[in-house]
């Protein structure tokens, strides 16, 4: 029997279950669910003849920590002891995020490390995210250590829109970057794809200036689409970093035939040109059709056509996931996605 494709993933990651959000005052259920993962892991163990699903063992502390501030972890540490039918959300943001008066151990101060108010917190979201992020370094691990080609990460809560010291977007540890600071110990060169629909901005601010980093992203138009402020094709990098970042920024409606051209003329020239010796794939699947809160039109065929392009790279790949929110199809569009890659595992 050929090698089955290892999915890391942490029984933990489900117990964090967020219930609401306030998205522009209206009161709606929490899109990030804990039955996202589950259809995922469902459609994956179905076919076990191809997937492996594997438990990360360590907790990721060190891993954590070398791309997130102290006071940052702290802050979601600190939900550890509300009552457990407590949820905190990030309601007030300082104007100066000024140190000496933060104190990430006062639940009321969590809003000094976020940025929006739809990424709450619990007594369970510090260790479901840090089993988030645990798969993600040890998906990263396997592949740096060549025991695999590739591997995936079943990251839940996602992560590319965390950075240094701010969690939101339904991310509060960033899963991809920490999986490309693993790789980069023995692969110098490491670029990391984000094909969710939201622009990666935490994914981009924590390797802006980093020449060895590439980060691509492709998204909704931020003139329309979340995070707004970021994801323009302006951002192309800082410093050393400058010409190490891109941003492809589509309209709204986007179809499958669109985006793959955009992915192979733009993104894939540019991982070519860099001379990528990774990559990592913070792998979204809320720009498919039936997605209640993207706004493209790729429907699950599209899925087999995106990895099947990135296949062609032939880098050692990690795949970490990210958003997707609609429940039903979630599942069968991951192992759409993951088909492409069985015979590289
Ligand atoms: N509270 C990912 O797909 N919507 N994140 C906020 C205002 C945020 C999506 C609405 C969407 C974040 C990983
Ligand atoms: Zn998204």
């Amino acid at each position: 029997m050929a090698k089955r494709l290892p999915v890391f993933f942490h029984e933990e990651q489900l117990l964090y279950q967020p219930l609401y959000e306030y998205a522009f005052g209206e009161k709606i259920n929490h899109p990030e669910t804990s039955h996202r993962a589950e259809s995922i892991l469902a459609s994956l163990i179905e076919q076990e003849d191809d997937f492996e699903v594997i438990e990360p063992e360590v907790f990721p502390l060190a891993a954590i920590k070398e791309i997130h501030n102290s006071r940052m972890i702290k802050a979601i540490q600190a939900a550890t002891s509300l009552p457990p039918e407590k949820t905190f959300y990030p309601s007030v943001f300082p104007y100066h995020r000024d140190k000496s008066r933060l104190n990430p151990d006062n639940i009321h101060h969590a809003g000094a490390f976020c940025f929006d108010n739809g990424t709450p917190l619990n007594a369970t979201t510090y260790s479901a995210a840090a089993w988030s992020a645990a798969d993600a370094a040890m998906a990263a691990c396997l592949v740096r250590e060549k025991k695999a080609g590739v591997s995936y990460a079943l990251c839940r809560p996602p992560g590319h829109h965390a950075s240094k010291d701010l969690f939101g977007g339904y991310c509060y540890f960033n899963n991809a970057a920490i999986a490309a600071n693993r790789l980069r110990k023995v692969y110098p060169k490491v670029c990391i794809i984000d094909i969710d629909f939201h622009h990666g901005n935490g994914t981009q601010v924590l390797f802006e200036r980093n020449p060895n980093v590439l980060v691509v992203s492709l998204h909704g138009d931020p003139n329309e689409f979340y995070p707004y402020f970021t994801g323009f094709d302006s951002e192309v990098g800082s410093g050393a970093g400058k010409g190490f970042n891109l941003n492809i920024p589509l309209p709204k409606a986007t179809d499958g035939d669109e985006y793959l051209k955009q992915l192979k003329d733009k993104a894939m020239k540019a991982i070519k040109d860099f001379q990528a010796e990774a990559l990592v794939i913070s792998a979204g699947f809320d720009t498919y059709v039936g997605d209640p809160i993207g706004s493209f039109t790729l429907q699950t065929p599209d899925f087999y056509r995106l990895g099947e392009a990135l296949v062609s790279l032939k880098l050692p790949t990690v795949i970490v996931q990210e958003g997707g929110y609609e429940e039903m199809s979630l599942g069968r569009n991951v192992r759409t996605f993951l088909e492409p890659f069985l015979d590289r595992v």
